[in-house]
């Protein structure tokens, strides 16, 4: 305990956010019609304009160390801020005050934890943190997080502070880590701070333009390391990002969300992810038994089920033929499940490197589960006759962009990074073999790999 605040030699680290603005100008109306090359000659449309400009002003108390701000505005390029030597007690405030040049719009706010890294252990860390290495940092699940609609005074003078701005209404509060999952994949903000949480999408109202001089509230984080962490944060690094997204709310219901959850696609290898993985989940058209089988970890007598489709083999993975499946990590009971056909195999420890008492050969996340993973799904055709098809695919109920892939007599893989995992994570979608069953093979597969 002694340790705890002997932190001029042992140094916190903090890398506070990049803050990036994506103004999205031609809206979703509008884009449609300029993809549109129907031919109606000689009629003449010009596009309104629309362009997210957002002030932002950040303030940051570190008690004897000093305290600081800086203000700008966002329009274009990200921003990028830093701030280091973080210790227990200090406290800031992030303002984001958007202004929308001319037309309405709906603002939805985005944003991602890149990194949340243990940057190495000094003496007193290694005593209360058992846990190393990159996404095994401590640091965003201990900043308190406040977040508030609010207002900044016109004049504000030379300096910016807490002084400067006035709650409108709060909207959120918990920690860092949480308010980043939060957002991973879209919320919408409300233009008229209507309280608490964010809306339902559809729900929220819009932010007014530069023609209407009532102007917008501004979005308040306001932040503090808690005077009772410890030890375990010391030298953790953080990066997140933010992203304000602006849409004409002009014929838009206000439900279009632009931040959903983008895969990566790559075909004729197998991802890093999988490569890297800590386990993986497999639906096999027809296994070594000669049945269809689903399993968690490659090594067969593990977690598996090859009754899937009855009793005999021959029962394999129907042709041409949609089949659901759901697979989920839950964090904090460190267990793994795969369901399809309304059979479950489940890995009841993903910590042990073994598959429920079965070796495997896969190293599982011994540390735990980290504040975030990867996941690739692969569609896997082992023969010129078999197409496999994964499609409808959603994380965490989101549906994911693009939402198929498919592959014959190949590997087509689809990438997502970065997915939060302070709770549960949960993949859903359809496979779907096309062929003659008598071409089904272990070669013939959907693997979804965790990292
Ligand atoms: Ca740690
Ligand atoms: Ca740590
Ligand atoms: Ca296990």
């Amino acid at each position: 305990m002694t340790d705890r605040f002997e932190i001029s030699r042992r140094k916190a680290l903090a890398a506070l956010g990049t803050i990036g603005v994506a103004s999205g100008g031609a809206g979703l109306g509008t884009s449609a019609y300029f993809n549109d090359t129907e031919s109606f000659e000689n009629n003449i449309v010009t596009a309104g304009t629309m362009d997210l400009i957002v002030d932002y002003y950040s303030y940051w108390n570190q008690g004897s160390a000093g305290s600081g701000f800086v203000t700008g505005a966002a329009n274009g390029d990200a921003v990028e801020s830093e701030l280091t030597d973080v210790k227990p007690g200090d406290s800031g405030l992030i303002t984001l005050c958007p202004r929308i040049e001319t037309n309405p719009a709906y603002l939805w706010l985005c944003g991602e934890l890149t990194a949340n890294d243990e940057n190495g252990q000094n003496e007193p860390e290694v005593q209360v943190d058992d846990t190393t290495g990159a996404r095994y940092g401590e640091l965003a699940q201990n900043i308190d997080l406040t977040v508030e609609y609010c207002e900044v005074a016109d004049d504000f003078g030379q300096d910016f502070g807490p002084e400067d701005v006035t709650t409108v209404a709060e909207a959120w509060t918990g920690t860092l880590a949480d308010f980043l999952a939060t957002i991973r994949y879209g919320v919408p903000l409300d233009g008229g701070a209507a309280v608490p949480g964010f809306p339902a999408p559809g729900d929220q109202q819009e932010f007014v333009g530069s023609d209407n001089e009532d102007g917008n509230y501004c979005l308040c984080l306001d932040w503090k390391v808690p005077t009772e962490v410890g030890n375990e944060i010391q030298s953790d690094t953080l990066t997140f990002d933010l992203q304000l997204y602006a849409q004409q709310s002009r014929h838009n219901s206000g439900t279009n969300n632009p931040c959903l959850p983008e895969g990566t696609v790559g075909s004729g290898d197998f991802s890093q992810i999988s490569y890297d993985k800590a386990f993986s989940m497999q639906a096999l058209s027809r296994a070594g038994s000669g049945r269809g089988e689903i399993q968690i970890h490659g090594d067969s007598g593990g977690v598996e089920n090859t009754t899937l489709w009855g009793p005999d083999p021959g029962d394999t993975f129907p042709a041409n033929t949609d089949v659901g499946f759901t697979a989920s990590v839950d964090p904090s009971a460190e267990t793994a499940s795969l369901t399809i056909n309304g059979v479950t195999v489940t890995d009841d420890d993903v910590t042990d490197g073994d598959a429920n008492a079965a070796s495997t050969g896969e190293p599982e996340w011994p540390q735990g589960v980290p504040s975030q993973v990867d996941i690739a799904l692969t569609a896997s055709s082992g023969s010129p006759d078999v197409t496999t098809v994964v499609k409808d695919v959603t994380l965490n109920g989101n549906a994911v962009s693009p939402d198929e892939i498919s592959s014959v007599d190949d590997l087509t893989f689809l990438e997502l990074t970065n997915v939060p995992a302070t709770s549960t994570v949960t993949v859903e979608g359809t496979l779907r073999f096309e062929g003659s069953t008598s071409d089904f093979n272990g070669q013939s597969f959907v693997g979804i790999d965790w990292r």
